[in-house]
């Protein structure tokens, strides 16, 4: 029996040494440790031997055990360390490889035109206010004089969201809600940039949605000379210090006389080309006297409060200052586009 067990560990630790993976060693355990293993059967038959015999045969069964367990642990430690080494070797980082480069990124051209036009107005002492774009039609419409009946409040033209509820079609709602905020007593300039909306089919200069920057000054005694100062050192200080501007006669609801305002163009210096379609001017914004209905509903005395209000669309602006040729790049938000102004 002796010689059986020694037969066995023999055949086991050359099995052991020779086996190459986790699997095949897990099953050569199993066939000799196992329960119905060889090392087991033999075990079995020790109750046969006499009494004399059983207990150095016991101890020899125990040498051989103890034998091929090391071995299988001893080689499943160095399967283990293969496995663990391989895959080290498989994942390994070159961390020497440079890296993808990062795309930075940088204020909209839009934004910046924005920033820009706040910066001069916060310049001559006004103050940039937002409000809500959903507004109601009072404040979108009534207040500015625009009555019940007024075709600009048309469904063709705006996107209404219930009777009295609508996008707004500009930002002068906003100016009216500072009228009612300051109470018709303090006097002040107040500009208010911001996106509108209107029922538009999108193309080159038409967009359902755009930005508009509208500014306001209350006080006593605000004359139409103020006017043209301010938004002639605005043109200047925007487009260029050689520019010109003229006002013509214009007509808004909510103005009283109302004008439109042009710089003189660049290319040609009022000579006349194609680009100011041979007048030798550009139109920037719309401008004029705040109309006296306007005050009052802002609550506003219109024989002791005067003042002038004037809108402008920064994408027109900034296509100006800039030659943009299509509205809707601002919105595409194609790369090539945006990244054209990074550094402008
Ligand atoms: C344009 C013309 C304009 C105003 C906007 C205004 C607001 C109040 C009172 C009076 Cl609360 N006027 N806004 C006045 C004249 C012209 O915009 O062409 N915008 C793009």
């Amino acid at each position: 029996m002796q010689e059986q067990l020694k037969a066995i560990q023999q055949e086991a630790l050359a099995k052991v040494q020779e086996v190459n993976n986790l699997k095949e060693l897990q099953a050569i355990k199993v066939s000799y440790l196992g329960k119905k293993g060889s090392l087991t059967q033999v075990l079995r038959g020790m109750g046969k031997l006499s009494p004399e015999e059983r207990p150095i045969v016991g101890e020899v069964a125990n040498q051989v055990r103890e034998a091929i367990t090391n071995a299988i642990e001893e080689k499943n430690t160095t399967l283990e360390n293969a496995a663990l080494e391989e895959k080290l070797q498989a994942e390994a980082i070159d961390v020497t490889l440079p890296g993808r480069p990062t795309k930075v990124g940088g204020p909209h051209l839009l934004t910046k035109v924005i920033e820009e036009i706040e910066d001069l107005f916060i310049g001559m002492g006004f103050e940039v206010r937002e409000g809500p774009e959903v507004e109601t039609d009072y404040f979108n419409f009534e207040a500015l004089n625009l009555p019940k009946n007024h075709p600009a409040r048309d469904m063709q033209d705006s996107f209404y969201i219930t009777n009295e509820l609508l996008l707004r079609t500009h930002t002068s709602p906003v100016q009216a809600r500072t009228m009612k905020e300051y109470k018709g007593e303090k006097a002040f300039k107040m500009i208010c940039p911001g996106k509108v909306y209107r029922r538009d089919t999108d193309d080159a200069t038409h967009s359902h949605q755009f930005t508009q920057i509208e500014g306001l000054f209350v006080d006593k005694d605000v004359k139409m000379s103020d006017l043209k100062g301010i938004l002639n050192l605005f043109a200047k200080k925007m487009f260029g210090e050689e520019r010109n501007i003229r006002l013509r006669p214009s007509f808004f609801p909510f103005t009283e006389p109302s004008v439109e305002m042009d710089i003189s163009c660049k290319v040609c210096q009022g000579e006349g080309c194609s680009v100011c379609k041979g007048t030798g001017w550009i139109e920037i914004l719309g401008a004029g006297m705040v109309h006296p209905k306007v005050l009052e509903m802002g609550g506003y005395d219109p024989k002791v409060y005067s003042g002038f209000a004037f809108g402008m669309g920064p994408e027109r602006i900034a296509m100006l200052k800039y030659g943009v040729n299509d509205i809707r790049q601002f919105y595409l938000n194609d790369s090539r586009f945006l990244k054209q102004f990074h550094q402008a």
